[in-house]
């Protein structure tokens, strides 16, 4: 048995789904806090080829087989929905799931784990740090045009796969949690961090409020457009495809908008320790802008559209509470390679939340005029 560093025995799993060759090898890949990755690599007559092998994080995604569901309706909707607007690439374009040899849309091993497995996304890459203003316009538009795609999803309300996931109140009231509790002795190294979280307690619950009084409309939308979640194509830098479906679920997409200015505004990072270096460049927020609205217009509301720049500015805050609250909570949730990296994750945020705050009247002003 061949089992990696997280003690799974990837190439045996890789070997219950329908994978045309011969399979080769199975190693980790990515750069992702949650899930396990692995490429498998095939020998197919025509020439080699790969998959995307994934363990489901169930201590994360408490109901995985919901998940599974959302993502199987998610992959089908998409891909349908390209193939009848007469797109050339649409294999290319949408994740794809491989069937089990069983004929299931995933695996559940001996032990409970759950598997899925797709095709692989040839000649394109997700990012883990923005480069050029053309990045941020392709991942923005790549990200409203999936919101577009998902507008008509039939089959009613997806499974909410974490509850609360940017109920940003419930996000504060956990870091005061695990605050007050201090579990590990931490809070004494994190005292600036603290009291920067603290001070802006007034204005988290903006956005789950408007959702809940109708000012803002519930949609589908993915929640976790990071930059790396979206693949870029290696030689034009067009946006392919969106991955990461786990956390597609009913939401505001003024949170996918915001992370985006999170990952694809800052020259540094997510976990950059030199804070000098971090920094919301204009130039960036601005090829968001452009790249959303293009694909966004038809459905977006104004007071949506209004709200972009403070979404950035909240989704970064709201991370930044989620790395800190981590590190209190003594590493329990986000993948850490380092003792400090979540207290180093959460300065970088709250380094970028105060440089969005600087700017937030030059993006507002941007967002009019666009
Ligand atoms: P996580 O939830 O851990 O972030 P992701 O689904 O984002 O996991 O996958 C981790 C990484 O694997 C991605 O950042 C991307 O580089 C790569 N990846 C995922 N799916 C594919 C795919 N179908 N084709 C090519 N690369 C992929
Ligand atoms: C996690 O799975 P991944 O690495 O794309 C997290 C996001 C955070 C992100 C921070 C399910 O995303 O919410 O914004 O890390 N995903 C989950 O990098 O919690
Ligand atoms: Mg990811």
């Amino acid at each position: 048995m061949m089992t990696t560093a997280a003690g799974h025995d990837a190439l045996a799993i890789a070997h219950k789904f329908v994978l045309s060759g011969e399979i080769v090898s199975a190693s980790p890949y990515g750069s992702g806090h949650i899930n396990d990755t692995y490429k498998v690599d095939v020998k197919a007559d025509d020439g080699p080829r790969r998959y995307v092998l994934q363990r489901i994080n169930h201590n994360v995604f408490r109901r995985p087989d919901e998940l599974m569901a959302n993502v199987e309706r998610v992959c089908t909707h998409a891909y349908s929905k390209l193939k009848e607007t007469g797109e050339p690439n649409a294999e290319r374009r949408t994740l794809r799931l491989i069937r089990t040899l069983n004929g299931k849309a995933w695996h559940v091993d001996a032990i409970g784990n759950r598997w899925r497995c797709y095709h692989f996304i040839e000649g394109a890459t997700g990012h883990d740090v923005v480069r050029s203003a053309e990045q941020a316009y392709a991942a923005a538009k790549s990200f409203g045009a999936f919101q577009s795609l998902l507008a008509d999803l039939p089959g009613g309300r997806l499974h909410e796969t974490i509850p609360d996931f940017h109920h940003t109140p419930a996000r504060f009231a956990r870091f005061q949690q695990a605050l007050a509790q201090d579990a590990h002795g931490r809070a004494a190294d994190a005292v600036p961090e603290i009291a920067f979280a603290l001070a802006r307690a007034h204005e988290v619950s903006v956005v789950v409020d408007a959702l809940r009084d109708g000012t803002l409309p519930e949609r589908v939308t993915h929640n976790d457009t990071k930059l790396n979640n979206v693949l870029l194509d290696d030689i034009t830098q067009e946006g392919i495809c969106v991955i990461d479906l786990d956390t597609v679920m009913p939401g505001s997409v003024l949170y996918d908008f915001g992370d985006l200015v999170r990952t694809s505004t800052s020259p540094a990072a997510e976990d950059e320790t030199d804070l000098a270096k971090v920094r919301m460049q204009l130039p960036m927020f601005e090829a968001l802008v452009k790249g959303y609205l293009e694909s966004t217009r038809g459905f977006l509301t104004p007071k949506e559209k209004e709200l972009l720049p403070f979404a950035g500015k909240l989704i970064t805050f709201e991370i930044g509470l989620r790395f800190l609250t981590d590190w209190l909570e003594g590493d329990t949730y986000f993948k850490i390679k380092r003792p400090t990296h979540n207290l180093d994750r959460a300065r970088t945020q709250f380094k970028l939340v105060e440089s969005i705050e600087a700017q937030l009247p030059a993006m507002q002003a941007l967002v009019a005029r666009t």
